[in-house]
């Protein structure tokens, strides 16, 4: 496998970084993850522009132009052969001292691996997820914003282990005020007599482009899309639930802290708003080749 480090391409085994980069010491840096399809880049522009605002709400100047580092996401699928796939692109602080402080890390360093995911099994598209309510509260968003994809999920991975202990794969998490934020690594909508409802990002959520794409394509369907804050009695009392992101794409959720959700099936609108969504996923984008 090929990995672009730093500016350039280079074997696997040799794509190492530093102990001392502050990604890895403090989780100092951003991220994003971007599928391709049949052969494009699915809302790369979107990604990019989305990475360099958490680059900036963090005060990290990343050391590329977006369009040489959309060019780099290009050239590493294409290098990978890699046509159909995830891709993982990551700017840390860069190297620097034990210490905090982030002005002694001289240069970002720019990783992007092009490879695989697949985050659910089939099953659970087809019959929908389980989720429960976790106790760990989704970081306050003045301190570390949500809406930053930072390189610091220790707050989505330790509601992760809440789920997978309860068994779960997935789990919802509020604000701090007790308002429904989203899952661990995912966006939550409700549908209730045909309005969609999400949480807005100021209560706690990613700007997840599936969650946009999702919207964008709801509201050329004819429905009502509204961003709402949200208790967890709305969804509990949904005709549907479903989740969204660019692994898991669009999943139906059929059991929230063991209330049956609509008809405990996954719901008629997600699953044509799915039908859609995979049809924009599979001809729109960036060509790789
Ligand atoms: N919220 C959070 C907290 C996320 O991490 C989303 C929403 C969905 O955003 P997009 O832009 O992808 O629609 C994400 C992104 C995982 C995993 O293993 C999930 C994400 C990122 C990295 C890993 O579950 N989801």
């Amino acid at each position: 496998m090929k990995i672009f480090l730093g500016d350039k391409l280079v074997d696997e085994k040799d794509a190492v970084v530093s102990v001392f980069d502050h990604g890895l010491l403090y989780g100092d840096g951003v991220f994003e993850g971007i599928r391709a399809y049949n052969g494009r880049v699915f809302l790369l522009d979107e990604h990019i522009d989305r990475l360099y605002d958490s680059a900036k709400a963090i005060a990290l100047d990343i050391p590329m132009t977006k369009a040489e580092l959309s060019k780099a996401v290009v050239d590493t699928c294409k290098a990978n052969d890699l046509f159909d796939g995830y891709i993982r692109l990551v700017i840390t602080r860069g190297k620097g001292t034990l210490g905090l402080n982030p002005y002694l890390c001289k240069k970002a360093e720019i990783i992007i691996i092009a490879a695989k995911i697949q985050l659910y099994p089939q099953e659970l598209y087809d019959n929908g997820l389980k989720i429960v309510t976790v106790g760990t509260v989704r970081n306050h968003t003045e301190a570390i914003n949500p809406r930053v994809k930072s390189l610091n999920y220790l707050n989505n991975v330790m509601a992760k282990i809440e789920a997978i202990n309860a068994g779960c794969m997935e789990c919802l998490m509020l604000n701090p005020q007790g308002q429904v934020a989203e899952a661990s690594g995912d966006n939550v909508f409700a549908i209730k007599n045909g309005m969609i409802t999400t949480p807005p990002s100021w209560c706690g959520a990613l700007e997840g482009l599936t969650r946009n794409k999702v919207m964008e394509i709801a509201r050329k369907e004819g429905y009502e899309v509204r961003e709402d804050v949200m208790a967890r009695y709305d969804l509990y009392v949904a005709d549907e639930v479903f989740l969204t992101g660019t692994a898991a794409e669009i999943i139906s959720v059929v059991d929230i802290d063991k209330r049956m959700i609509g008809t405990g099936k996954p719901g008629k609108i997600t699953s044509e708003l799915s039908a859609i969504y995979t049809e924009c996923a599979c001809s729109e984008g960036t060509p790789i080749a």
